[in-house]
């Protein structure tokens, strides 16, 4: 090494701007160490480097598993600048210090993630060295400038440049280095977990790589400040929802819009047919199916016009010009005029047209493309000081038997207007009742301590049209007589679906058998607290 020369080492898998990054470097006046491919890869690009090999006297070995494991380059990144026996030791052994350190790994989490990879080849790409230059430089970033996005190049160069210390600058970039290794190592041993025999157990093993993906505006209030955090965990991989929806226009999402439109999404993402659904504060207000989804639109608005003004509507199919023109000019079902508003429309695709359209409705809507999530996801829910891990809730009415249990039996619609009501029932917070009759929901009851307030909300909503339609709960009825399931009797619903499972079952069954009214048990439960 060269009195007064500085160092740089680069060992890179993904090259994205690496000429640029070695011509600025040189053009700095730093002398470039480099792996095998990073150095031909820069020699290429007309920049002057020395091979590692030439400073560790050992050659690549193991199949490149060891290339910068040597105390010649470790040394050179860890001696401490203000120690002189640091010093002196590098100096006995004929060590240069290093300045800089630019590294990224092997692709491991994309090797894993697109298409099969044999367990041999995933283990090749596992990354030692890499992570060991970065936790080495990073460690010792007081002396040592780490680098592990290309993106960072350029503040990198100009740091350089300005030749003035910023300890600031130095300890975002070790952060974000550690940031960078821990959620490398967390996808490794995600991978691992799912390679070993227990990969069908629960709980899983799962650290949860998470990377802020924007800061909010806000929170649930403007004086809470708020970010939204991307999960980049292996169980996630391809897994849709609202975290990885392209927004093509409008405001950007606040704390509320991401609950809400991932509320929304789920529940429309339920059903086969061409289906709306509008939601409000995570709960839907309106839902209906019909094989023109103008009308099912129209329907679900209607089915509560003032809950659904502002609310976030989804749709489970493309949105057309016919259909945006409908969501833009649609007017408010409670006065006959008022253009409805919404937040957000979230639907799985939009022809040119229908997105030209619909952008026309106002600067600040919210147009979300988002992709149907798969099934056995993995759900995290905070308490302070803790998690909960459950699996996704993914029983729908095809899963589940209905069972008669009353002597009327349901007729055909009937039961269909059950299980529509059941899968609506499933996206509502308990205690949840939810009425609908002809795919569509006529009246719903949410969020209650108490099943019959959520029971007399939900016919207060539907009105006279609950006569004849039928009533979904998430969970059993405690009470039947002079309570609940009398209550819906009296009201001239048709059939009663509920889960079954209370000590008072045959209360409810004598009951709806008083009243002529069909009841069926699914013998599943949707709570949503
Ligand atoms: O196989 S390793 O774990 N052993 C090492 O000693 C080592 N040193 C750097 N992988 C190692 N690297 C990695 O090689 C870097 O993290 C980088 O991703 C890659 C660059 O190799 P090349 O320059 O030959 O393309």
């Amino acid at each position: 090494r060269l009195r007064g020369v500085k160092q740089a080492l680069i060992s890179l898998s993904d090259k994205t701007d690496l000429a640029n990054l070695g011509n600025g470097l040189q053009h700095l006046g730093f002398s470039i160490i480099s792996t095998g491919g990073t150095a031909s890869s820069l020699e290429a690009s007309g920049v002057n480097v020395t091979e590692v090999e030439e400073i560790t006297h050992f050659p690549e070995m193991l199949d490149g598993r060891v290339k910068t494991l040597h105390p010649s380059i470790h040394g050179g990144i860890l001696a401490r600048r203000d120690q002189e026996h640091h010093l002196k030791a590098l100096k006995e052994h004929g060590i240069g210090t290093f300045d800089v350190v630019v590294v990224n790994l092997y692709p491991f989490y994309d090797k894993v993630t697109t298409g099969a990879i044999s367990f041999e080849d995933g283990i090749e790409n596992i990354d030692i060295g890499g992570p060991t230059l970065i936790r080495a430089a990073a460690k010792n970033h007081k002396d040592v400038l780490v680098v592990v996005d290309h993106k960072d190049y350029p503040a990198l160069l100009e740091y350089l440049e300005r030749k003035q210390d910023d300890p600031d600058f130095r300890r975002t970039l070790a952060w974000k280095a550690f940031q960078h290794v821990a959620s490398y190592d967390s996808a490794v041993s995600e991978w691992l977990w799912k390679q070993s025999n227990k990969a069908d157990t629960f709980p899983p093993s799962f650290t949860v790589p998470l990377t802020v993906k924007s800061t909010l505006r806000y929170g649930e209030n403007p004086h809470q400040k708020a970010a939204f955090y991307g999960d980049k965990s292996l169980s996630l991989v391809n897994a849709g929802g609202i975290a990885t929806a392209i927004q093509h226009h409008g405001k950007e999402l606040s704390y509320n819009n991401y609950l809400d439109a991932d509320a929304a999404w789920n529940c429309v993402s339920e059903f086969e047919s061409p289906t709306c659904v509008v939601v409000k504060h995570t709960n839907p207000c309106g839902v209906a199916s019909r094989p023109d989804i103008l009308e099912a639109y129209r329907l679900a608005v209607k089915g509560d016009p003032v809950s659904a003004f502002g609310g976030i509507v989804a749709f489970n199919m493309t949105i057309d010009e016919d259909l945006a023109r409908e969501i833009r000019e649609f007017r408010s079902p409670t006065d006959g005029e008022t253009r409805m508003f919404y937040e957000i429309v979230v639907a799985p695709g939009y022809t040119e047209k229908g997105l030209e359209v619909l952008k026309g409705k106002s600067k600040t809507l919210r147009i979300l493309e988002a992709k149907r999530s798969g099934k056995g996801m993995l759900s995290l829910r905070q308490v302070t000081g803790g998690w909960l891990a459950q699996e996704s809730d993914d029983l729908s009415p095809e899963d589940i038997t209905f069972t008669k249990m009353s002597e009327r039996t349901p007729g055909y619609s009937e039961l269909s207007d059950a299980k529509f009501a059941c899968l609506c029932v499933k996206h509502v917070k308990s205690n949840a009742i939810v009425i609908a009759k002809n795919n569509c929901m006529l009246g719903m009851g949410s969020g209650q301590p108490n099943r019959r307030e959520s029971l007399r909300i939900a016919f207060k909503k539907a009105g006279e049209e609950a006569k004849g339609a039928a009533l979904a709960s998430d969970a059993f009825f405690p009470f039947a007589w002079n309570d609940a399931v009398e209550e819906a009797c009296q009201s001239g619903i048709a059939v009663i679906a509920e889960p079954g499972g209370s000590i008072r079952d045959q209360d409810a069954v004598d009951c709806c058998n008083k009243y002529g009214v069909a009841l069926v048990f699914t013998g599943v439960r949707h709570f949503r607290h």
